[in-house]
């Protein structure tokens, strides 16, 4: 495996240039933590309770803020209360899709004006290098960062072969804003060319489909675990959804603080296990 994954968090924060990336690699050694919690439920009080729960264990609080029914502006406001709160960056899973000034507007604009408060936002790199110009014209001002997604956790995925390869060439001629990946493995080599090599490139590995009771969810979602993901698969944070707050919404604070505290350590033993520290 690639030297970057050798390295601990504290060195490649130390080292990387882009300013929400940065902020996140610090995070993530200071909380000993690399999860990301998925907040995905329509409703305030079960987003704010969850988030409530969950906040000391994670690194990056993952939204769907277009799934809250009863969204109004002071969400985002609590949103960043509760980031200052418990140190956790913001992460809007927004999959943008679109062309250039289409995505800008997404992202600057509208009801949640996502580029104002989203630390981190992602993209799908099916319109082409143009999708980055249009986000990053709206990001790159705000320190914020972009992640490509390369590949995805589901079954049957189009996100394969060239298509992944030509994700980590549109990333690598943006580094200044595309921090790494949504995928599901390490994208080092991915893609270069004859002759070509990035020997300081720190490309982050974000992966959803992490679980540890479950393969999948009947709807085309594939589950590995923790350990399959950072040791085997080289990938730098776990995205857990319903793993953490299961199937009624995180009604239960007790389990969700169980389930957080379970799949932090998982991810932290499995990455010092990775690094080779032992002490
Ligand atoms: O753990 P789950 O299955 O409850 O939730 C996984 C979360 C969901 C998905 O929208 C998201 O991760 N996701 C993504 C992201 C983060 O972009 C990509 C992907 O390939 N698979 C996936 O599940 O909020």
């Amino acid at each position: 495996m690639s030297s970057v994954s050798k390295q601990t968090y504290a060195q490649r924060a130390a080292q990387h240039p882009n300013p929400a990336a940065k902020a996140l690699l610090e995070t993530i050694e200071r909380k000993r933590t690399n999860l990301s919690v998925s907040v995905d439920v329509t409703k305030q009080e079960d987003f704010f309770r969850i988030i409530d729960t969950v906040g000391p264990y994670v690194c990056l609080l993952k939204t769907h803020v277009d799934i809250i029914e009863d969204f109004e502006p002071s969400v985002i406001e609590r949103l960043k209360e509760l980031s200052q709160k418990h140190d956790f960056l913001i992460f809007e899973d927004r999959k943008f899709a679109d062309i250039g000034n289409t995505v800008a507007l997404q992202y600057s604009a509208g009801v949640h004006k996502i580029a104002s408060w989203s630390h981190i936002t992602n993209a799908h790199p099916v319109p082409g290098p143009s999708i980055i110009s249009g986000l990053k014209s709206v990001g790159l001002p705000l320190g914020r960062g972009l992640l490509l997604l390369a590949e995805m956790s589901t079954k049957g995925s189009l996100a394969t072969g060239v298509y992944t390869e030509e994700a980590v060439r549109m990333a690598r001629a943006n580094r200044d804003f595309v921090i790494g990946f949504i995928a599901q493995r390490r994208m080092d080599g991915v893609g270069l060319r004859e002759g070509e090599s990035t020997p300081d490139e720190d490309l982050l590995i974000l992966t959803p489909g992490v679980g540890l009771d479950t393969r999948g969810d009947g709807m085309g979602q594939q589950y590995r675990t923790p350990r399959e993901v950072i040791v085997e698969s080289g990938c730098d944070v776990i995205i857990v959804g319903r793993g953490i707050y299961g199937k009624d919404n995180g009604a239960n604070v007790e389990a969700v603080r169980a389930q957080a505290e379970r799949y932090r350590a998982e991810g932290w033993k499995a990455y010092r296990e990775r690094v080779d520290i032992s002490d």
